[in-house]
């Protein structure tokens, strides 16, 4: 198949890139390189030391025998995805290529409107290309599961039948996500919801939970293949970092009381579950969302997992909750259905100690890189709210 992998880059798209290239398809990346660029704005930067885009390709290329072909430049620049569109005439578009970080969209005006700018105006400028240039191609999107928030009631796979007044209808499962971010895939979802109804375009809308893991089956070949890992307060997500904190000796940062339940999923199966997506096409004119997570933990339990899984090869990890930057339920029901891509054949790698050693390992052999100033929390999500309660990055 003729495959483009928008955000291909990244955390999760550089990894899907290979995989699809090594099944023998025909894969175009896209990517404006901002992830690199919100990195250099910090002072952060990714655990592993990547190389760049093209020379990850010529890797790659050295590697397999395969070609990745890659086209630099913003999604946001609707011009633009149009000519790659018409281009590489893609049968299946992966879209990761969004800002991903909940406290990034959270830390400033600016940055909230560059997140829903990125997001929703990117994926619009994208729908429109496919509704004039391959309106049969499949749009495989990366959502969240925070779109749904945390109800008091079980989450479903995107829609939900309701009665009211006597009357049905199967109807979009309520949202409530938490930032501004998870916001804006919220309203990527309705806009593609909305091109699938009116123009007949096919999309499966894929709300992934929280991803851990480095490795992937084809990245582990070469050192030059690895992906990017990230670790600090915006863009590394929780168990991640606790294991990056567990291998300097920096007390596992869990927010508040601990007990915020999530889906989470290693990245391995992050591309399964695309595989299987791509494979098992929606059909034209419709949206389709499963739920892609393999396992809940609370963030109290995944901290406990780390200390017991770090202790056994001799890290001395403490566990400290901090006050919690967020607004958000920190005890609550979690339970959330994610049975469409089992259904499919997907083969979950379940968390355990092993996996959290192998990932100890892997970052220790890094661990001279870590930027410790990047890992305890600055942003709030109500400024004012924590004053002298969160502790300051030096402390
Ligand atoms: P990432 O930041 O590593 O990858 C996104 C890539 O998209 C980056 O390389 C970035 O430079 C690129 N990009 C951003 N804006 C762009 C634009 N306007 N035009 C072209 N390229 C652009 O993030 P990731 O962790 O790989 O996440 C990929 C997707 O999966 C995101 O949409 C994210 O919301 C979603 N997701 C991630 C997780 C997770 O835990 N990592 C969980 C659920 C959903
Ligand atoms: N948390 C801590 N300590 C930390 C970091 C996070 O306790 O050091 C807590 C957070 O408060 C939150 C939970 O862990 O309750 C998850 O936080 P996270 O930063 O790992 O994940 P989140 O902000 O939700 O975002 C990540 C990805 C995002 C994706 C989302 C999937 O960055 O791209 O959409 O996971 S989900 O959570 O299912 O919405």
């Amino acid at each position: 198949m003729r495959i483009l992998i928008l955000g291909g880059d990244g955390y999760l798209g550089w990894p899907t890139a290979m995989r699809f290239s090594a099944r023998g398809h025909e894969v175009s990346v896209v990517d404006n390189f901002s992830r690199r660029r919100w990195h250099i704005e910090h002072s952060t930067d990714s655990l592993t030391p990547i190389g760049s885009l093209g020379d990850r390709i010529d890797a790659w290329r050295e590697h397999s025998g395969h070609e990745i072909r890659p086209y630099v430049g913003s999604i946001e620049d609707g011009e633009f995805i149009d000519r790659v569109i018409a281009e590489t005439s893609p049968e299946a578009i992966v879209h990761y290529g969004e800002q991903p970080s909940a406290p990034f969209s959270m830390k400033s005006r600016a940055a909230a409107v560059e997140t829903q700018y990125t997001n929703v105006i990117g994926t619009l400028n994208l729908l429109f290309a496919m509704r004039d240039r391959v309106p049969h191609c499949h749009l495989v999107k990366l959502g969240t599961m925070g779109e749904y928030g945390t109800p008091n009631i079980d989450i479903e796979e995107g829609f939900i039948e309701i009665e009211h007044k006597g009357r049905t209808d199967v109807l979009p499962f309520p949202k409530m996500p938490g930032s501004l971010y998870h916001l804006s895939k919220v309203h990527d979802s309705h806009n593609i919801h909305f091109a699938c109804r009116i123009w007949g375009l096919r999309s499966t809308d894929l709300n992934q939970g929280v991803v851990y893991g480095i490795e992937t089956e084809e990245s582990a070949a070469d050192e030059r293949l690895i992906t990017r890992f990230d670790y600090d307060e915006y863009f590394g997500t929780v168990l991640n970092r606790f294991c990056v904190q567990a291998v300097i000796g920096h007390p596992l940062t869990v927010y508040g009381e601990g007990g915020q339940t999530r889906g989470f999923l290693n990245i391995r199966d992050t591309l399964q579950c695309v595989e299987l997506a791509v494979a098992n096409p929606a059909e034209l004119g419709e949206y389709r969302v499963f739920n892609q997570f393999t396992e809940q933990f609370s963030v109290a339990e995944l901290a406990e997992l780390v200390r017991r899984s770090a202790a056994e090869v001799g890290f001395e990890v403490a566990v400290r909750n901090f006050p919690n930057p967020r607004i958000e339920a920190e005890s609550h029901y979690y339970n959330a259905a994610h049975s469409k891509l089992l259904d499919l054949g997907l083969e979950p790698h379940h968390l355990g100690e092993e996996l959290v050693r192998s990932m100890l390992k892997i970052i220790s052999r890094h661990s001279d890189r870590v930027i410790e100033r990047a890992i305890l929390p600055r942003t709030r999500w109500k400024p004012g709210e924590l004053e002298g309660r969160v502790p300051s990055p030096a402390s």
